[in-house]
């Protein structure tokens, strides 16, 4: 039976990971810095991802086999405090590797990022294997974490996981300090009625996954047979792309008033050295990836 440790567990993709595994019946204990504002339907623990022995702790007495470690600090956030960003990002993900070795943990999914491309890669499509390299300390650390990947896998016989997600798109959670965070900022803006202004360009175009996409997916993957899993770092995913002003359109068309005023800042620069698209063919071929969600479908979700 899967006995489950999430950290940074009341983050986007935490909330809905906990909901998944209830859902399934599979043990979760929560861990996050801060306590949640509603109660969950797991185990909880404060716990600071930097502090290794009290994880180590936590993982020996709830008899932990398998991590999903989210403690992330994102790619706009990160720019304002490098230094912090590298610290958080990389010595909490090393402590997990620790862990793991010393307690056998079977499983181990660290998400990395499309932030981990850059200028070098020929951005309107990225390839599973363009070249890395990144431009902010976020996608710096994502670019380090893969490589920790593959040499902790092979040197310990560790089983960590990885996927490159691209912006996450979810309504019932909110994302925190990431660039492609604009687009929940402008649905939630629009749906009530307001302006919203845009910190990027309105032509920036990125690529996007719904929810429900991120988290079946990557179940998917985890439950893949390691035999079948030909990419060592981490493996490209696609849902859609758009720019600001497709958004725009798509919710006006839709009825939602309110306009948006386009102000770029140093969030637009982050996003020029990203994908606009993301080839997955290498996700699809060897453990059956697809996204089920489009704009249209995710955009549906809110207007329900
Ligand atoms: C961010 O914008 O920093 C994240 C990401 C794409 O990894 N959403």
């Amino acid at each position: 039976m899967e006995r489950v440790l999430i950290t940074g567990a009341l983050g986007q993709l935490g909330i809905e990971f906990i909901k998944y595994f209830k859902k399934n019946n599979i043990y979760v204990l929560a861990t996050d810095i801060k306590s949640p504002s509603k109660e969950l339907s797991c185990d909880f623990e404060i716990a600071d991802a930097l502090d290794k022995e009290h994880l180590d702790l936590l993982v020996k007495k709830n008899k932990i086999n398998t991590i999903y470690h989210l403690v992330a600090v994102l790619s706009a956030i990160g720019e304002t405090n490098p230094i912090n960003s590298w610290k958080v990002n990389m010595n909490s993900f090393h402590n997990i590797i620790e862990i793991s070795i010393e307690n056998k943990i079977k499983k181990i999914f660290w998400p990395s990022s499309i932030a981990v491309f850059g200028t070098k890669s020929n951005l309107e499509m990225v390839d599973q294997n363009s070249i890395l390299n990144p431009n902010t300390i976020y996608g710096i650390s994502k670019f380090a974490g893969e490589k920790l990947i593959e040499y902790y896998n092979k040197k310990f016989e560790l089983d960590i996981r990885s996927i490159r997600y691209p912006g996450i798109i979810s309504f019932d959670t909110k994302p925190g300090g990431g660039t492609t965070d604009y687009v929940m900022e402008m649905i939630d803006s629009m749906s009530k009625g307001n302006d919203y202004q845009c910190f990027l360009e309105k032509n920036t175009k990125l690529p996007m996954l719904y929810i429900d996409d991120a988290i079946l997916g990557t179940i998917r993957y985890m439950n893949t047979n390691k035999n079948d899993l030909n990419v060592k770092d981490s493996y490209n995913i696609s849902g859609f792309s758009i720019s600001p002003y497709e958004l725009e359109k798509k919710l006006n068309e839709n009825g939602f008033k309110g306009n948006v005023k386009y102000k770029p800042d140093y969030r637009n620069e982050i996003a020029k050295t990203w994908p606009k698209e993301i080839n997955d063919f290498d996700a699809k071929k060897d453990w059956g990836w697809k996204a089920k969600f489009g704009l249209d479908e995710t955009l549906a979700i809110k207007f329900k």
